[in-house]
């Protein structure tokens, strides 16, 4: 209603300022400002707008890349131009979302933040065009596009006289990471909402978002991602009961809700919590966005950042739920159209292990274990991520997964402890070089420090070699199906199954096996993480 009553008055204003419309196509043309101008909704709202003016920024061509090839952007560019600066689509939600009077008070603003790369025209204008007509405009502080060097700085300089749009352009490719920042940082709304420049926003998807986030400072917020055909451009309404997750490859994942929290829910329209975002677009408020130290800016290019947010958000206070009355679709593409300097596996490698590195703790091992190749791979210290744990008394990561997300399970079931085994107050470990166990000062840091203890028994290290003991000499070796590497807890002791011999702490920081003596300290070894079986 408020929306109809709106374009009546601009209509209205439309024809009431007819005499003076050369002079103000003109202003608009050399686009003299980019503060906020009346003038330009008149002339944003005018049909001649969706008739003709924006084909002339869609087809305008330039010869550094080819404007019509579906591999330029890994979806039917032709279709997307046919469709124009916008459409009417499907409104996807429940139906009794539309009953809902949302009394958003008080009133809180938006900076949307689109980053893009080379991307298609007539997407990046639809993109910006849909949160235009369907966004209360008193609830939208600005568009924020930050061009990521584009080869061509006309695809967002031409947008320029597009109400609240501002513009960001980067000087080299920074990646969508260190562009979401930047754009961030320009920007004046309470909250931040992140968008992928091939996205329409559809009927009303503001106000239940804006209602969900406005009850704490600390809940982040995430729409359904309904799925637009990279073939067809077809809209398609996405399963709502979603969350978003991963796996211990540190690959985004959705996980449906379980039936029993459906059942609780007894709504299907109230919204629900999450381990992660729905992918890569959310809305955080902007204060706490910066108290969490924004995107680790050492992420290049794609990839893992939206669940490194999630990740230390949960864990320093936060709280993310998917709002299933708030929909916006996205082409999900089937390959990357551009390019990866570094390439893209090795970049979501690296960008990997700097979060398991920063948030993991003991159970970094996990994604190591399943991605042996990241070892390898340096990466700075994290030294902003230590500041940030105390500053904001973060919890450890083991209470993400047992209070948040049971549903990433350990990804080796036959495992009844894992992670640091003290002794005292020192840590078993192994020397890299000479492969003899020994107690160590406890660090995190330290590789050597992670063992396993299998259901069957099996004592290894985070590299796959087995304890075994050669008369009492501990010794590394192989893994086998042997008796003589099976251990078995007895009233906190370790004891090797073939000889009955205990693992004991003899002198100094040696480690051999000797006989069982009850009580006895040196024999006690507990896992940082014990498991109920
Ligand atoms: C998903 C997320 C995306 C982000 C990404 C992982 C959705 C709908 N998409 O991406 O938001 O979390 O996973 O990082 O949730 N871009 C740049 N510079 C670059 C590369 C890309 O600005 O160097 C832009 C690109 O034009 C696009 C956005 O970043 O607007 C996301 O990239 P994408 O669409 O290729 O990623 P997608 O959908 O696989
Ligand atoms: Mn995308």
């Amino acid at each position: 209603m408020k929306r109809f009553l709106w374009k009546k008055t601009t209509t209205f204003l439309f024809i009431l300022i007819g005499g003076t419309l050369p002079l103000i196509y003109y202003t608009q043309f050399v686009g003299v400002s980019s503060e906020f101008d009346r003038n330009k909704f008149t002339r944003f709202f005018s049909p001649s707008f969706y008739k003709d003016d924006f084909r002339q920024y869609i087809y305008r061509t330039d010869r550094k890349i080819d404007r019509r090839a579906f591999e330029t952007y890994s979806f039917s560019v032709e279709i997307s131009n046919q469709i124009g600066a916008y459409r009417l689509i499907s409104d996807t939600r429940d139906p009794k979302c539309r009953d809902i009077d949302y009394v958003l008070k008080p009133r809180r603003t938006v900076s949307v933040i689109i980053t893009f790369y080379n991307e298609a025209r007539s997407a990046l204008l639809r993109t910006i065009v849909t949160v235009l007509k369907r966004t209360p405009l008193e609830y939208l502080e600005e568009i924020i596009l930050v061009d990521d060097c584009s080869y061509d700085a006309s695809d967002g300089e031409d947008l320029k006289f597009l109400p609240y749009v501002k513009l960001i352009r980067n000087q080299r490719r920074e990646g969508l990471i260190r562009s979401r920042n930047k754009g961030a940082e320009t920007a004046y709304g309470t909250y931040l909402l992140f968008l992928d420049s091939h996205c329409e926003v559809n009927e009303g998807w503001l106000e239940p978002l804006l209602d969900r986030a406005l009850k704490h400072p600390t809940i982040a917020v995430s729409p359904v991602i309904d799925s637009i055909d990279p073939d067809t451009l077809k809209y398609k309404a996405s399963y709502p009961f979603l969350k978003g997750g991963f796996d211990w490859n540190l690959r985004f994942k959705w996980i449906p809700i379980s039936f029993e929290e459906r059942k609780v829910r007894q709504e299907d329209i109230l919204s629900f919590t999450a381990p992660a975002f729905s992918a890569g677009t959310f809305m955080i408020s902007r204060k706490w966005f910066f108290q969490l130290g924004g995107f680790d800016s050492s992420l290049e290019i794609w990839g893992g950042e939206s669940l490194e947010m999630s990740i230390k958000h949960w864990l320093c206070g936060g709280q993310i739920e998917v709002v299933p009355c708030s929909r916006i679709g996205h082409v999900f593409r089937k390959s990357y159209p551009y390019s990866f300097p570094d390439g893209v596996y090795f970049t979501y490698l690296r960008n990997s292990k700097r979060i398991a590195e920063s948030w993991f703790d003991e159970y970094k091992h996990f994604f190591y274990s399943m991605k042996p190749a990241a070892r390898d791979i340096s990466v700075e210290p994290n030294d902003k991520v230590n500041i940030l744990k105390k500053d904001l008394q973060c919890r450890p990561f083991s209470w993400y997964l047992a209070t948040v997300f049971s549903e990433l399970k350990l990804p080796n079931e036959d495992h009844i402890a894992f992670g640091q085994v003290k002794c005292g107050t020192k840590c078993l470990g192994f020397g890299v070089k000479d492969q003899t166990v020994k107690l160590q000062d406890c660090s995190f840091e330290d590789n050597s420090q992670w063992f396993l203890h299998s259901t069957t028994g099996k004592l290894s290290t985070n590299t796959g070699a087995c304890l075994n003991l050669n008369g009492n000499q501990v010794i590394l070796e192989y893994c086998k199906d042997s008796k003589n590497q099976m251990w078995i807890r007895r009233g906190g002791k370790l004891v090797h199954e073939a000889t009955g011999l205990c693992l004991d702490n003899t002198l100094l920081d040696a480690i051999v096996g000797t006989e069982c003596r009850p009580g006895a300290p040196s024999q006690l070894f507990s896992f940082s993480v014990e498991l109920q079986k």
